[in-house]
């Protein structure tokens, strides 16, 4: 078997392993990170380009107002960027154009063949930056390349407000984990969306167009797929509900009636009404952010927000 079926095998395992336990727990979860395969990642880039989804274009903005240039200024000539979560590797460009002589860019991500095509497209537009991409899942300890220079001042980018789908012990660890991975002396920019009015949350997370309708029921339809389970996708809607007491958008599926699925020989028996929690975003408050981030070692060094205070960006200092 080559290499690919091997890895495609394992994942596909390892996504039956969590939707066993998942679904067999009492109150019934799939873990978010199963949203992303070929179609996931695809729903996901359109929902970056919804009206009602202010984060993408928010931070985006934020970066290029200012935000970017300041950072690089800070960060200094020389630096090694390293992306936690890279994905397409989009905003990335943004920060490269600001720093002065970038050395090296890390991209680390958990899907080989997106992070071999990112990486190939930043080298192609940035001649003479080292492109050094490292396959590893970024909320585990990894080592960075040997490749690395070792005097270039490290500049972890963690963009989107990715770090608000941990709950906050795992935010921390997150935190605490990039801290030792990056060293003495590095600089983190990192996106964190922000609490704002439940209405406007809601909206950017259940469209009118129905795209992150699709993006959470797409996890149904890949457990048919990969793990030749039945659901009836007719039978689930898609719900996404602001938890004021957690300060986050959770996203679930309901069962719009009792049923049964049957899944890798099990029969997994639903309620109507009963859901599927699948994924939190957590927002926070400027205050609340920075505790968070002094608990997991960094310092606050300078913080970015849009007019409307949607979203921020943050340049942390290891403390
Ligand atoms: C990619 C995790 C930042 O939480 O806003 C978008 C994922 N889920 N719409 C987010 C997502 C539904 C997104 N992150």
């Amino acid at each position: 078997m080559s290499g690919a079926a091997q890895a495609a095998g394992r994942q596909r395992a390892a996504l039956l392993a969590d939707a066993l336990a998942g679904l067999t727990a009492p109150r019934k979860t799939l873990p978010c990170k199963w949203l992303y395969d070929a179609e996931g990642a695809r729903l996901f880039e359109a929902i970056t380009r919804l009206p009602e989804y202010y984060p993408t274009r928010t931070e985006t903005a934020i970066l290029r107002g200012g935000c970017a240039a300041e950072a690089a200024r800070l960060a200094g000539p020389g630096a090694a960027v390293v992306e936690f979560g890279s994905g397409s590797a989009e905003k990335v460009a943004i920060l490269l154009a600001a720093l002065a002589a970038p050395a090296a860019y890390v991209p680390v991500d958990i899907a080989p063949d997106w992070l071999g095509a990112a990486a190939a497209r930043v080298a192609a537009d940035w001649p003479g930056l080292a492109v050094l991409p490292v396959v590893a899942d970024f909320t585990r300890p990894f080592a960075l390349p040997a490749g690395l220079p070792a005097k270039a001042p490290r500049l972890g980018f963690f963009p989107g407000s990715t770090i608000g789908n941990f709950d906050p012990a795992g935010a921390e660890a997150f935190l605490a984990m990039a801290r030792r991975v990056l060293g003495e002396g590095a600089r983190l920019l990192i996106g964190a969306d922000l609490v704002k009015d439940p209405a406007v949350l809601e909206a950017a997370y259940d469209d009118a167009a129905g795209v992150t309708a699709r993006f959470n029921l797409n996890l149904l339809a890949r457990l048919n797929r990969e793990c030749g389970a039945d659901f009836d996708l007719s039978a689930f809607r898609h719900q996404a509900v602001w938890n004021p007491r957690e300060e986050r958008v959770e996203m679930h599926l309901v069962s719009l009636r009792p049923q049964a699925v049957s899944l890798a020989g099990r029969r997994i028996g639903f309620a109507a009404g009963e859901t599927i929690h699948t994924e939190n975003s957590h927002k926070y408050r400027p205050e609340g952010f920075a505790r968070l981030c002094a608990r997991g070692g960094w310092d606050a060094e300078r913080c970015w927000t849009d007019p409307a205070r949607l979203f921020s960006v943050w340049l942390l200092r290891a403390g």
